[in-house]
């Protein structure tokens, strides 16, 4: 049964605007969020389709532009066990998102038909949104889509994440609930903890921090900041982890809140990134990324292991992208397997998942750790995979385990970030006509077109002391992305300005 008219007739509600070209890329579709109104309807449908596909399996839905401005918005959809969409889909999405008004419901129909879909089979979609003011409108052409269908969906409402089925409870309070009791068997026994400053970017994180605090009580109290979901402009503006790890400075509104040595992180727009910070005793801000994070929480499964004796058995291993701060790398290097991947989640989780157990993080705050079952050998690593969210990594279950791993090495922030110095490092983003025209190899690390750009890169990078840099097109924003960091500071800001340069 397929039911043209009234796809046709939804459809017409929702037409497509004919001189935008849509990609579903490294984070779904992503752009303002004024001219996703068509993509959204179109996205209804294709979630109902995948779950059919997937024999009635729930599909999630996740409407947000994370750390991306106020007006832009974007859609993903994840898979059943809480992975990014299959890549043969994404190219299915695609083509759907820009068939023209008149040729959707034929487009739509021969894509049925080759992907052999069964329309008896039942779909379970949920879905949910950030707080951004063009959800609530991009949320109703999505329900439409699956009117269209008469598929079924769930509102997850405003939410940190589509999909959790695989984590147990497919409810947020068990969520919660599964996730706080990990976190007390974990630090039982240990000093109490003091508070953690969180930013919540005005965004979506702050109720879920609100209502984690409900269940952690005293055992880790919050000082939360930039809660505000409510006021236009707020989100990620000068706040979240995007911020703080771009112009590399505190949130501005956290300026004279921070104590010196006290532990503050920042979460993004939809709260899957991370990222610590704290004022030292000189007064100078340090910052705890998404390497830090990974060399804490990667060497702490490594003591787990060896003390369990399935050093032999069980083969550790941590995922970069080449964002990662060179020193990081060289860290981790000399203490065990490290591999590097193109950015995005899809790609690290995948590389994680060759080791048994893979610790995956973005130098920007993204990622999780990875573990097996045969890990459940031991108590600790046991209530470790209650405690994480194994498939998307999610802001807030990454900050309890950091909190874990500092309760159990009795670390200040101090302590943490004089694990390995960071090398100075500057990330600009550069406008061009064409971002396309840049294709690299070598997991981003080296371009291959424009034609000679690579050599000239490199001629500029060796003239400076522990130089390293590298371009790429960005996946969620029309722009590419120059990475540079050098020995000294002053030499690090010049090697990115002078590539930028380069590339414009
Ligand atoms: C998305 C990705 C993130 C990546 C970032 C890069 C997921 C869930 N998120 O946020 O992993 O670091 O894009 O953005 O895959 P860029 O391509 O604009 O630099």
């Amino acid at each position: 049964p397929f039911p043209s008219e009234e796809i046709q007739a939804y459809s017409d509600l929702h037409p497509k605007p004919r001189n935008v070209v849509y990609s579903y890329g490294t984070a779904g579709f992503r752009t303002l969020g004024s001219v996703l109104d068509s993509v959204l309807f179109r996205v209804g449908i294709l979630a109902a389709l995948r779950s059919k596909k997937l024999d009635g399996k729930t599909i999630g839905v996740m409407i947000t532009a994370s750390h991306n401005p106020e007006e832009d918005n974007g859609v993903k959809l994840v898979d059943p066990r809480g992975e990014m969409l299959e890549a043969a889909w994404e190219h299915h999405a695609t083509l759907l998102a820009n068939s023209p008004n008149e040729e959707f419901v034929s487009t739509l129909y021969d894509f049925i038909r080759d992907t052999r879909i069964d329309m008896s089979k039942p779909s379970r979609v949920v879905y949910a949104r950030d707080t951004r003011p063009s959800g609530e409108s991009l949320v109703k052409a999505f329900e439409d889509g699956l009117k269209s269908l008469g598929a079924e969906g769930r509102d997850a409402a405003i939410n940190t994440k589509g999909t959790k089925e695989e984590y147990g409870e497919d409810s947020e309070d068990g969520y919660y609930q599964k996730m706080s009791e990990a976190f007390r068997k974990l630090v039982s026994g240990r000093p109490r903890i003091p508070p953690l400053v969180i930013d919540c970017a005005n965004g979506v994180g702050a109720h879920a921090a609100q209502k984690l605090a409900q269940y952690l009580g005293e055992t880790l109290p919050f000082v939360l900041h930039n809660t505000d979901t409510v006021t236009p402009g707020g989100l990620n503006h000068e706040c979240g982890a995007d911020y703080v790890k771009t112009s590399q400075r505190p949130p501005p509104s956290l300026i004279g809140v921070l104590q010196k040595g006290q532990r503050a992180c920042s979460l993004d727009g939809d709260a899957d990134r991370l990222m610590y910070y704290f004022i030292d005793e000189r007064n100078y801000f340090l910052m705890l990324d998404g390497d830090k994070i990974a060399t804490l929480v990667a060497s702490f499964i490594v003591d787990l292991v060896r003390l369990a004796g399935l050093s032999d058995s069980v083969r550790v291993g941590v995922v970069q992208t080449a964002y990662a701060n060179g020193a990081s790398t060289k860290y981790l290097s000399d203490r065990l397997p490290v591999k590097c991947t193109p950015t995005g989640v899809k790609h690290l989780h995948h590389a994680a998942e060759q080791f048994n157990i893979g610790v995956y993080f973005e130098a920007n705050g993204h990622g999780t750790p990875s573990t097996p079952a045969q890990s459940t050998a031991l108590k600790h690593l046991r209530n470790l995979t209650e405690l994480v969210n194994q498939t998307v990594g999610d802001a807030l279950s990454d900050m309890l385990l950091v909190e874990v791993v500092l309760a159990h090495k009795a670390y200040s922030a101090a302590e943490w970030n004089s694990l390995y110095t960071d090398l100075p490092n500057r990330l600009v983003k550069v406008h061009v006509p064409n971002r396309h025209a840049f294709k690299t190899e070598d997991a981003e690390r080296r371009l291959v077109t424009p034609q000679g750009l690579q050599a000239k890169i490199e001629e500029l990078v060796n003239r400076y002391e522990s130089g390293r840099s590298f371009v790429r097109p960005s996946g969620t924003e029309d722009v590419v992305r120059v990475y540079a960091e050098a020995g000294l500071r002053s030499q690090a800001d010049e090697l990115a300005y002078r590539v930028g340069g380069l590339v414009f």
